[in-house]
């Protein structure tokens, strides 16, 4: 990759498109290995210029291009087209040949087992056929499927169907027809033989809709839960935002070979299999979970995606960000809102905290991108929604309501811009958003620290509040933010919360007069994507965590508390078990059967990569043996309560509902302590043995893993001879072995590679196995000759030419190198170097290695 560098876009460059395709007619011959398709596109000019037609197409082979039925001349690289001197409205004919069955990148039109499916977003629609291949370029669609009747009997695109027949060699074909304008990146075609559940919903304004799940054969059986998610979120969207589905048929199908999640093409969702299928022996409550929050999300985004859609791509926070907020909040009425919340702070500071302090930084709206796909990120996702949320808490939920309303009268049918939604927020709610937009163009993690100041005498107590935000791999300079703070205050009558709007570097915050200085919970709910710095003494943790009224504030202090205990063990090896946890394990189990499932995130460890965020310079092995130190000495203080939990109250027979989830949750928790004793192994196979759903039997072989038990082999063993033959279940196991913390851990990497079920060409399977290496392994990829790190470069090399996608998603734990020691630092930035200097990377991965490299030179880590 050194003479053709590929070259980043800047959002600052962005132009309205010199032509528009209002009409698009698409016809697919379908063939394993040569399919051809043809398309043909009503165009015209955009306002008084002599640009040529340049047309987006990447792999592609041109059989005949037409203007108004004449050839034309065309200048083709291996980007796309251009022809110059077109008409101002004309008729564009395309023939071009693809390979499907070869397309191992899973974008563009490519083969699942023996399905065809396509995946177009960001910019895969260019491998189908040349394009206008940008989301501000939005046509009606009509599409025309032909194959083999036997192999392909269900021949499917958007929209509604409106004509199909047989032809005399055995094939047949469908016609299609979307009424409503779409962006390529929307459009989606699936061929194949699956089984069929069928559902109705009927809207609130009394239409008939049918819904379609499709699954592989003999999967039927898996699909209910689906079904359920999928009507939940219909009424949820109408009776929170007053949004009815607009077509008369809404179709899913499920696919084992998919580069992420799901995706939202306009009434044919194309889905993982993993988040449709589920049933209680096969699928953990976490499954359960995920499935009806993925169905949701991607069900939301048919108003806030795609009946409005994003003007360009920097944009993408406009439907992510909206619609996984959405998603948070239906997911908080479906289960329990506090552990939802919880699981979402999770992701924010393991993985999104990361990407701002590693050399992929960049604003929920990014400047400049190489590769698109990389910026489907946590940062345009998760603190996206974060930054939603902010407003929600801001404008309140009606306020809130009030802006969407607006948003969506204003710009339906339209492709649009971060700025236009602050706007239609700002707009209904009669308030003033412009420091709030810089959320949008702003990297990096803040810092809040908090003083306090009690005047014994007045009684008077007042908090000053002042922002950072430290300087980012993409931005230097750093203003100060719109920041909503949620506050606790806890004295003798109980606590009560308000929310402080901090808006400058610093702000004082005179709070009121109180017989006795009262305890603060700082960030309730977690208000702000933001770090807090405020020196709490144990105690004033210890009443928040047992008597705050905020479930989160009183998880974080826990985590507080916990996480204090372990980096000063790291610091002091060999340190007791510190008072202030005894008494908070204490009055946390005392609480276990009022608040099951509040009391099992409470008692759990920080995880490692949280401890690694708190801390600029960790020390890998010191932070992992402290860890498992304090596991310990918990587990033998508390050993009585913690079996209590465990051979409590027997389950009635598995459902997903919320108390039977609780349950299970504080039982799996309670066992990753008490395996970690010498005398829990009967306790841990007559829990193996006993369980008849795969939420129980993964608590224990997820418990033996961690504590290294010898249990966890034969287990293993054993649930391998059951589960051999089911793809799903065993990526469960694929993903404990790759993220078992064992000294073998590479060798077994390699062997199971080459497992029967293991193959680098399914996404699923390398996130399984070789992905739970490298983001959780922490001893095996942190290792300290370098192995860890060699073997994913390795693999990336490999990977890389089969699906660049699914390995710069991979690539990700070798960025988070600057807050490791030197010598860790200069071992991967080697596998870096080496990564570089391969010939043909991908522009995904030369995008993050180069910003990598550039990052360690720049801190002056580089190559010593
Ligand atoms: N919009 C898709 C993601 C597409 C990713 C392309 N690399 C799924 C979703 O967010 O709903
Ligand atoms: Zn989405």
């Amino acid at each position: 990759m050194s003479a053709a560098s590929p070259q980043a876009m800047k959002l600052a460059d962005y132009r309205q498109p010199d032509f528009l395709i209002p009409e698009l007619y698409l016809e697919f011959e379908l063939h394993e290995t040569q399919t051809l398709v043809t398309a043909v596109s009503k165009v015209s000019r955009q306002g008084e210029h002599n640009q040529p037609l340049v047309l987006d197409g990447e792999k592609l082979e041109l059989v005949q291009i037409q203007i108004d039925g004449h050839n034309v001349p065309a200048k083709d690289d291996d980007k796309g087209i251009s022809i110059d001197n077109v008409p101002n409205e004309f008729e564009l004919r395309v023939v071009t040949r693809i390979d499907p069955k070869n397309n191992t990148s899973l974008e563009g039109l490519y083969k699942s087992g023996q399905a065809f499916c396509t995946q177009c977003e960001a910019e895969g629609f260019r491998k189908i056929t040349y394009f206008l291949d940008r989301p501000d370029v939005m046509a009606k669609y009509k599409v025309k499927i032909t194959a083999d009747k036997q192999a392909y009997p269900h021949l499917l695109s958007n929209g509604n169907k409106v004509d199909q027949g047989d032809l005399a060699d055995g094939r047949h074909w469908v016609l299609w027809e979307d009424p409503f304008f779409k962006p390529c990146y929307l459009f989606a075609l699936v061929a194949g033989d699956f089984d069929l559940l069928e559902d109705l919903f009927t809207t609130a304004s009394g239409r008939q809709v049918a819904l379609q799940l499709f699954v592989d054969k003999g999967n039927l059986g898996r699909a209910g839960h689906a079904m359920d998610s999928l009507k939940k979120a219909m009424l949820w969207d109408e009776q929170r935002y007053g949004l009815e589905y607009d077509l008369d048929i809404y179709m899913i199908v499920a696919v084992d070979f998919f580069n992420m999640g799901a995706m939202e093409n306009k009434g044919l969702n194309v889905f993982n299999s993993k988040f449709v299928l589920a049933d209680p022996a096969s699928a953990t409550d976490e499954d359960f979970f995920n499935i009806e929050s993925v169905i949701a999300h991607e069900y939301f985004h048919n108003w806030t995606g795609n009946r409005i859609t994003c003007r360009d791509w920097f944009q993408l926070s406009l439907k992510e960000g909206l619609t996984v907020f959405r998603d948070q909040q239906f997911s908080a009425d479906m289960a329990d809102p506090a552990i939802v919340r919880i699981k979402q702070v999770q992701v924010i500071r393991e993985h999104q905290f990361a990407e701002d302090a590693g050399p992929m930084a960049h604003p929920i709206r990014p400047d400049e991108v190489m590769e698109m796909n990389n910026f489907y990120s946590v940062t345009v996702y998760d603190k996206g929604a974060e930054v939603i949320r902010m407003l929600h808490t801001l404008l309140g939920e009606e306020g809130f309501r009030r802006g969407m309303d607006l948003y969506v009268s204003r710009h339906d049918g339209q492709a649009v811009t971060c700025d236009d939604f602050v706007q239609a927020m700002q707009d209904a709610n009669s308030t003033d958003l412009s420091l709030f937009r810089r959320w949008y163009s702003q990297s990096g993690t803040p810092t809040v620290k908090i003083q306090e100041t009690y005047h014994e005498e007045s009684g008077e107590y007042s908090i000053e509040l002042s922002q950072y935000t430290a300087p980012t791999a993409d931005q230097k300079d750093k203003l100060p933010l719109h920041l909503p703070i949620a506050i606790e205050l806890i004295d003798g009558k109980g606590g009560q919360q308000q929310v402080l709007s901090l808006t400058r570097e610093s702000e004082s915050f005179n709070l009121g007069y109180f017989s006795q200085k009262p305890t603060l919970g700082v960030l309730a709910g977690f208000s702000a994507p933001v770090k807090i710095t405020f020196s709490h003494d144990n105690e004033a943790l210890l009443q928040i965590a047992l008597n705050g009224q905020d479930d989160f504030l009183r998880w974080d202090a826990c985590q507080q508390l916990l996480s204090e205990a372990i980096h000063q063990a790291a610091g002091q090896p060999g340190l007791g078990l510190p008072d202030i946890l005894s008494k908070l394990f204490a009055g946390i189990l005392l609480l276990a059967e009022q608040r099951p499932a509040l009391v099992a995130e409470m008692l759990a460890l920080p995880s490692f990569e949280t401890l690694a965020q708190q801390r600029s310079q960790i020390d890998v092995d010191a932070l992992l043996s402290a860890r498992k130190q304090l596991k310990k000495q918990l587990a033998v203080a508390f050993q009585t309560p913690l079996k209590d939990l465990v051979t409590g109250a027997l389950a009635d027979t598995y459902r997903y509902e919320q108390e039977q989830v609780q349950s299970r949750r504080i039982k799996a928790v309670s066992l990753t302590y008490l395996a970690e004793l010498a005398d829990t192994e009967q306790l841990l196979q007559t829990a193996y043995q006993h369980s008849d759903n795969m939420s129980d039997t993964l608590a224990v072989l997820k418990a033996c893993q961690e504590a290294n038990h010898a249990l966890f082999v034969p287990l293993m063993q054993e649930f391998e001879a059951h589960w051999s033959n089911d793809s799903l279940v065993m990526d469960k196991w694929f993903a404990l072995h790759g993220s078992r913390q064992h000294r073998d851990s590479i060798a077994t990497l390699e062997l199971l590679s080459g497992h029967a079920m293991y193959s680098i060409n399914n996404p699923n399977k390398v996130r399984a196995l070789i992905g739970s290496f490298a983001f959780y392994n922490t001893a095996g990829f942190h290792a300290a000759d370098g192995s860890g790190y060699r073997f994913v470069a390795d693999y990336l090399l490999k990977l890389d030419a089969v699906n660049p996608q699914v390995a710069s998603r991979l690539i990700t734990p070798m960025l988070g190198f600057t807050h490791l020691d030197n010598a860790r630092q200069d071992l991967i930035v080697k596998q870096l170097a080496r990564l570089l200097n391969h010939k043909s990377l991908s522009r995904d991965l030369f995008e993050k290695v180069t910003k990598a490299l550039h990052l360690a030179a720049s801190t002056d880590k580089a190559l010593s």
